[in-house]
């Protein structure tokens, strides 16, 4: 297929970082020809919302917060990405602030998202790169945090660890109305900033849990993705699922535009993947993915294995669920 010999073309010759050159290019083009503007993450009162001073959200794919605090604003920094080609709809959020978790909260409450999927980790580097803005639920008295601000209470209902990310289950509730919604926790704890994955496979596992709950569908609000800007590590998780949605529907890898894709999606948030590595990387878990999904017959040489890596099936993910209910008894032995 045609994404397939760009893969083989573009290794072969070292061509990754003209070719992520040569998108950043084109994106920042199509966003000087369409005008783009940042002007609301710029305002004196909202620069202090920003987690990095070189990463905003545009202005006509921002987030816009209904219910606003008297003097405050109804600015975050979280961007919506529409996704024709593939029926999808991501909301891209830096990593909360500690002065910003309320409204991250609230954005999830008004947007009716169904899940966070969080790419980063707290502290990377020796660095905070997020706020710790869920509840851990290590002692018995921390499993829930309030927001006295957006009048929300977050409690950890259930929480399953496996070898690449974990799983959690909050409780959202109104306050106001006591209404209660379910907000699933899909974090991945092995992704390094300006990195990717350990392989696509264990990438894919998580992509596969993520989409298993239904949470990336249009009959809910649109997942938040998150990593420490919102930018490298969750334009590569969109990227990859819009191509794979994609895949499914054409039942073949022909006729993905990559390139394309991600530049169009860059028109709704800047710099979405930050490296020629996580650009490449994409490629790689798009075609694996893609093999998959196909079965064998779905492409010729599905013998070569684009990563490298162990052609065995990955052990199921149930098996290396370390499953407990926070609620309940302690797993069996
Ligand atoms: N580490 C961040 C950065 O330099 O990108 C920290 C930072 C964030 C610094 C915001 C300044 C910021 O505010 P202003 O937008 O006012 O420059
Ligand atoms: N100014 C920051 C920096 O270059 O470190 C912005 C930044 C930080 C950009 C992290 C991307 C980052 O990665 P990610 O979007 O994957 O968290
Ligand atoms: N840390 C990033 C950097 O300085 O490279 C911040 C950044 C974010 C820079 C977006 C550029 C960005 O846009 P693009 O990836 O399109 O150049």
């Amino acid at each position: 297929s045609q994404i397939e010999q760009e893969f083989e073309q573009f290794e072969a010759k070292s061509l990754w970082p003209q070719v992520y050159q040569k998108i950043k290019y084109d994106a920042s083009l199509l966003s000087i020809q369409e005008n783009h503007t940042f002007g609301e993450a710029r305002k004196p009162e909202n620069r202090v919302k920003n987690r990095y001073r070189d990463v905003s959200p545009y202005d006509h794919s921002r987030v816009v917060l209904q219910k606003v605090q008297d003097g405050d604003s109804d600015y975050i920094n979280a961007s919506i990405i529409e996704v024709p080609e593939s029926n999808r709809r991501y909301i891209l959020s830096q990593g909360p602030l500690e002065h910003t978790t309320a409204q991250f909260w609230q954005m999830i409450w008004e947007q009716q998202c169904k899940a966070i999927i969080m790419l980063n980790k707290v502290v990377e580097n020796r660095t905070l790169k997020c706020h710790q803005y869920w509840p851990l639920g290590e002692e018995d008295d921390d499993d829930e945090m309030t927001f006295e601000e957006s009048n929300l209470k977050v409690t950890l209902q259930e929480e399953q660890e496996y070898q690449h990310y974990v799983i959690r289950t909050f409780d959202l509730e109104d306050l106001e109305t006591n209404e209660v919604r379910e907000v699933y926790h899909f974090h991945y704890t092995t992704w390094p900033d300006f990195g990717v994955p350990s392989s696509p496979v264990s990438f894919l596992l998580f992509l596969d849990a993520v989409r298993e709950k239904g949470v990336l569908e249009r009959n809910v609000g649109p997942a938040v993705i998150h990593c420490s800007a919102g930018i490298g590590r969750s334009g590569t998780f969109c990227l990859v699922d819009s191509a794979l949605v994609l895949v499914e529907k054409n039942g073949t890898l022909e006729d993905i535009d990559i390139q394309s894709l991600l530049i169009s999606m860059r028109s709704y948030r800047m710099g979405l993947i930050q490296t020629s590595e996580q650009l490449k990387f994409s490629y790689m878990a798009i075609i694996e993915g893609g093999r998959k999904l196909l079965g064998s017959q779905g492409t010729q040489d599905s013998s070569k294995n684009v990563n490298n890596e162990d052609e065995a099936p990955p052990p199921p993910t149930r098996v290396e669920s370390l499953s407990h209910n926070r609620r309940g008894k302690p797993p069996p032995p």
